[in-house]
């Protein structure tokens, strides 16, 4: 008979014997998917409640997901490295308030091995392929070596995907692009090897990576055509480099590093008000990045062409202090006009013009509503999670997907964020998802499946919540779901609250097998 669904009490523990036996029925307790910031932080949050038997596969042979795939010149992070970076491992050396690329990847190498992480890391494994056995309570997760080709099936209890959201370059299909003669690729895969020192280079997209990585090449190559769709919100980043005094004392007074980061975050979070609660106040963030635009452009053509026509903070703000410096420069032009096709010698736009260039850089982003799409992932009776979401992600609290027990999502839908810190959100969930591994363990489940009741309500509170914010002002952007409609990937709130939400289960909301 099979047992039935029940919600356990606190008293339900089960003694060492069983759950020796239980170790014995998979070969690890835990898998994460992803060595990056989230996959570290789930390690970290595991250990915290003393689950021990886990595993950490990693596609790449490093940790630092997006900040060892992003390479781009220029690239650094846009939230300030004090509180970009994890609670548990404060670094008082960060060079400047925001960091460059290498330094945050540095970073993660350096706080995986003093966490004793690295241990955990399968390197070179990809997962393809994930599984829940209902008759067995375990995933079974089929991964691809990646060096080899090799695959290999794991068993675990729980599955958490720590995989991230922006890591599917989207390369928009022009038409003749494949007959483009020189190099193209994506900025997310930089390929260093290309020269682009005195080269025509084209430029396709203006978001933040492409505004990050524009003021890095411009000064070297001969001619700059940036494609721009859609004109940007930018403001001046409060760049600038600590000193050694600055770093010295920070290291001596743990404390005063602390409250650093407290106020960072308290500046952050205020400007949730304004995206979140009233977005009127974004229009005069908006007049001070239009101020800041005319003090940078002069020219009343190249202005208008830079003026962003929808409501600030729709798209991401970006933050640049040398943005509009190098699109003012002789060597640049900012193309309006739609791309029409790609040839072997250029991009021909819409208005029949040939920009011919030697290199094609896409600056496009990434393919968010199908982040998953890399992995197929079956739950309860054989359902398939991408196919569940095609028309839009539902989840419970960004983690929990009723009817896939034991699976636990790191930045997940409905948890981004415009305003503040990434880090804060991921390490709220990691946290909430080790007490729900632990509460498996100790009460010797099978199943842990967050109750579709309430999935539909948390869902139902986020689109009902995002109504007023600016994310649903009429922009289009990464962060809506594949309908192209509903504003998916963003927490409509203040993070507190969400760190509130998640900072003990609430296991009312499971049903517990
Ligand atoms: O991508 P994006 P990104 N024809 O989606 C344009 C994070 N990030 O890689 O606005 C022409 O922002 C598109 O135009 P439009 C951050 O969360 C963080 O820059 O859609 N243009 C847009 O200009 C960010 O939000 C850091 O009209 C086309 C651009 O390509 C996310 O990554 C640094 C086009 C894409 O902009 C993605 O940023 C960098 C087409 N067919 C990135 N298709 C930090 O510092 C798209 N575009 C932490």
């Amino acid at each position: 008979m099979a047992p039935k669904d029940r919600t356990t009490s606190a008293h339900d523990t089960i003694d060492s014997g069983v759950r020796d036996a239980r170790r014995a029925e998979v070969d690890v307790e835990v898998l994460v998917v992803g060595a990056g910031f989230s996959g570290l932080a789930m390690g970290h949050a595991l250990r915290r409640v003393g689950v021990t038997s886990f595993r950490i596969l990693e596609k790449a042979q490093d940790v630092g997901g997006t900040w060892r795939e992003n390479t781009y010149p220029g690239a650094a992070c846009d939230v300030p490295s004090h509180l970009y970076s994890f609670s548990f491992a404060p670094d008082p050396g960060w060079s400047r308030s925001y960091s460059p690329q290498p330094e945050i990847l540095a970073y993660l190498r350096e706080t995986a091995r003093q966490q004793d992480l690295l241990a955990h890391v399968v390197f070179g494994a990809e997962v393809i392929e994930a599984r829940f056995d209902e008759a067995r309570g375990a995933w079974s997760v089929v991964s691809r070596d990646t060096q080899t080709g090799a695959s290999t099936t794991t068993t675990s209890r729980s599955l958490v995907l720590g995989n991230g959201a922006l890591h599917i370059p989207s390369i928009p299909r022009f038409e003749g692009a494949e007959t483009f003669a020189g190099p193209q690729f994506h900025s997310a895969r930089w390929d260093h090897a290309v020269d682009l020192r005195g080269k025509r280079v084209a430029v396709i997209g203006t978001g933040a990576s492409a505004i990050q990585f524009v003021p890095a090449i411009q000064p070297d190559v001969a001619h700059l055509s940036v494609f721009q769709r859609t004109a940007p919100w930018v403001v001046p980043k409060r760049d600038f480099a600590f000193s050694p005094t600055t770093k010295a004392i920070l290291k001596s007074v743990p404390a005063l590093q602390r409250a650093y980061r407290a106020f960072i975050y308290g500046v952050n979070e205020a400007q949730a008000y304004g995206f979140v609660y009233e977005p009127r106040l974004m229009k005069l963030l908006g007049k001070l990045a239009i101020q800041h635009m005319h003090r940078e452009i002069a020219h009343p053509v190249l202005r208008k062409k830079l003026t962003p026509t929808f409501v600030m903070g729709c798209k991401r703000v970006l933050l640049s202090n040398d943005w509009y410096r190098a699109l003012r420069q002789p060597n640049v032009d900012v193309v309006t006009h739609a791309i029409d096709r790609i040839e072997t010698n250029g991009v021909r736009t819409r208005d029949g013009v040939l920009h011919e260039v030697d290199a094609i850089l896409y600056g496009t982003g990434f393919s968010v509503a199908e982040y998953l799409s890399s992995m197929r992932i079956h739950g309860r009776g054989g359902v398939e999670l991408n196919e569940r979401w095609q028309k839009r992600p539902e989840v419970h609290l960004g983690i929990s997907v009723s009817g896939f027990p034991n699976l636990f999502l790191l930045m997940g839908p409905a948890t981004g964020l415009g305003h503040n810190s990434m880090i804060f959100m991921i390490e709220a969930q990691a946290r909430y998802a080790a007490q729900c591994v632990r509460r498996i363990e100790d009460h010797g489940l099978r199943m842990l499946d967050v109750k579709p009741e309430a999935q539909a309500a948390f869902t139902r509170e986020v689109q009902e919540r995002m109504k007023r914010t600016v994310w649903a002002s009429g922009c289009a952007s990464w962060y809506q779901a594949g309908d192209g409609e509903s504003v998916t990937a963003l927490w409509p709130g203040f993070t507190f609250e969400y760190w509130a939400r998640t900072r003990k289960p609430d296991f009312s909301q499971f049903v517990a097998t």
